[in-house]
Formats: C-alpha cells, structure tokens, sequence
C-alpha cells in the first residue's frame, strides 16, 4: 500500500474511499509531528492537503520520496507549490467543479447586500414589521459591478450579474485578450467606476491586503464589498474601519483573515453578511472535489499524467 499524509481535514466519504486503497497518516493536528515523520516520513509519496492547511516548504522537504500534493481545494495558497515544484513534487486542485455554486454564492451576497436580505430578516423576526416598515435597498440593475480577478469564477459571476441586468467592469494582473467587458488597469481605478467590488483572486503573498484603505475609499459610500476569494487578499483591520465610519456601504464576506475568527465588530453591524467559509460546501460539489481529489491520485499512482496540476510556479 502506497503512503499517504493528511494535513487538512476531509470528508469522511473521501477518506473512506482513499483508506481503502492507501494507508493514510493522520496529520491534521499531531500530538508529535516529529515522531510521526521520523516513523513513516520515509514512506510518504503523496499528501492530502486542503483550501485552509497545506504543506510549508519544511515538510515538503523533510519527506524524500514525496512525489504528489493533492489539494481539496480550487485555491493552492496553503500549500508552498514554489518549494514542491522546485523539487519535482507535483501538486493538483480542484478547479471547475466547484466554479458554479462559488459563483452563486457571491451572486447571492450581490443581492442580500444591496437589497438588505439579510437585515430584513431580523427585522421581521425581532418584531419590529409589527411598528413600521423595512428601510428602502437599492436597485441593481445598471449598477457596475468591478470583479477584482476575472479568472473561472469570476467569469462565472459575471455571466449571472449580465442576467440581473449589472454592468460588468474588471482588474486582473493577467492581460485576457478579447472581452466584452472594460478593463481597468488598477484596482482603486477600477473600484472609483463599481458600486460593487468583488473580489475572486488568488490568494497568496502577492495578494495580500491588495484591497485596502485606499481601494474602499474608491469604492466610498455607496459601495458595496464582497469577496469569496480569501480572506488575506482584505487589510480586514482597513474594512472594519470603513464599515464601521460608513466609509462603505456593506460587505458580504465567505472569508475572513484568521477565520474561523471573525472580527467582533462585524458581527452586531447590520449591513454585512457573513458565512463561514461555504462557497464550495454542496454535497454535489464536495463530491466532485473529492472524486477529483481520488482521481489525480489515482492517474498518478497508475503512471498517467494528473487531470488537474496546478500551473507551474517558480
Ligand atoms: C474549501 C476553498 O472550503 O476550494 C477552495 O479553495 O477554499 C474551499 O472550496 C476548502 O478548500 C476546503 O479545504
């Protein structure tokens, strides 16, 4: 049986399935991570890692015969692919199967944030329809929405925000050739022309803390922030504090830097709407990532190249 190490935390249906076949090494959370290597470190050729826990370059190194990560998650940002490349260690995602119910979700934050769905709702459950009416939302339809990362989701979502009648503008690090959307060459330039700012980029160093002070005064009042990308890609400390001066109109946030901590101040404002991290968490979906999951493992084990890599970084 081939070896296997887990560092992330995965559905019991993929693990079933994966302890069938590999013996797996639990090391989500080990008592003692160096008696466990120095005990089957040897052994290990693949690792299981997740959206949220991946391998550092340390562990990568310190397993010699390791040969694939396979990443339950579209976003590779915690998982060191420079240190795995750099070594032959090929790593795999899940891309495209969970593209559709992200982009539903932040279609969803669209709507709840502009039309105040969520606000309403207390309003209604806390009783207070019984002494007057909901404040007015706002309108969607002709508003501009600026998709920080026009990538698979982000095309998604603009695919659904044309049918609701929104007008779609971007900013992306990557030139994408013929669109019939405008790009902005900068992101505070792009969040000054968008009532919306959605932010569906890779995480990573690179992008941390891109939106920041500066992109949400852009944004500015009437501006609403979603994102459904990464937490870190947000300075959250600059978003509390707009929010909290109304600097910004409202947030809809899947994500948060440090989740599942999530900034005490957000959770009493009426405005946001927060989710714990659930873009991706159908049981449709989940089980597309995990058969993906199975099948790079699987293709590779049997000598055959992996369905989906992540692309080669350096
Ligand atoms: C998962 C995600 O919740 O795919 C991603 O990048 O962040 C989510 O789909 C997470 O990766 C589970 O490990």
């Amino acid at each position: 049986m081939i070896d296997l190490l887990q560092v992330s935390p995965l559905p019991p249906f993929l693990l079933e399935r994966l302890q069938a076949e590999y013996r797996v090494h639990d090391f989500v959370d080990p008592k003692d991570a160096d008696k466990l290597l120095d005990e089957v470190g040897s052994r290990i050729r693949g690792i299981l890692a997740g959206g949220m826990k991946g391998p550092n370059a340390n562990l990568i190194n310190r397993l010699e015969n390791l040969e694939i990560i396979a990443s339950f998650s579209v976003g590779y940002d915690a998982t060191d692919v420079v240190a795995a490349h750099a070594r032959g260690v090929i790593v795999t995602h899940t891309p495209e199967v969970l593209t559709g119910d992200v982009a539903d979700l932040a279609m969803t934050f669209i709507l709840m944030t502009s039309r105040r769905i969520g606000e309403s709702e207390r309003f209604l459950r806390s009783g207070k329809w019984l002494k007057g009416r909901m404040d007015l939302g706002t309108t969607i339809k002709g508003k501009r929405l600026g998709i920080l990362g026009l990538g698979r989701i982000g095309k998604a979502v603009a695919r659904r925000a044309e049918a609701f009648g929104l007008q779609i503008q971007y900013h992306d690090i990557k030139p994408l050739g013929d669109l019939p959307y405008r790009s902005y060459p900068t992101l505070v330039e792009l969040a000054e022309v968008s009532d919306i700012l959605l932010v569906t980029c890779e995480g990573g160093e690179a992008n941390r803390g891109i939106v920041n002070a500066e992109v949400l005064d852009a944004l500015g009042p009437n501006g609403f922030l979603i994102n459904t990308a990464r937490g870190p890609i947000i300075d959250q400390p600059a978003l509390v504090k707009a929010l909290v001066e109304g600097r910004i109109a409202g947030a809809g946030l899947d994500v948060f830097d440090g989740e599942p901590e999530v900034p005490a101040e957000l959770l009493t404002m009426e405005n946001v709407v927060l989710t714990p991290h659930i873009a991706s968490s159908t049981h449709e979906t989940r089980r597309a990532m995990g058969d993906l999951v199975y099948d790079n493992l699987k293709a590779h084990f049997s000598g055959k190249p992996v369905l989906t890599p992540v692309p080669k970084q350096v």
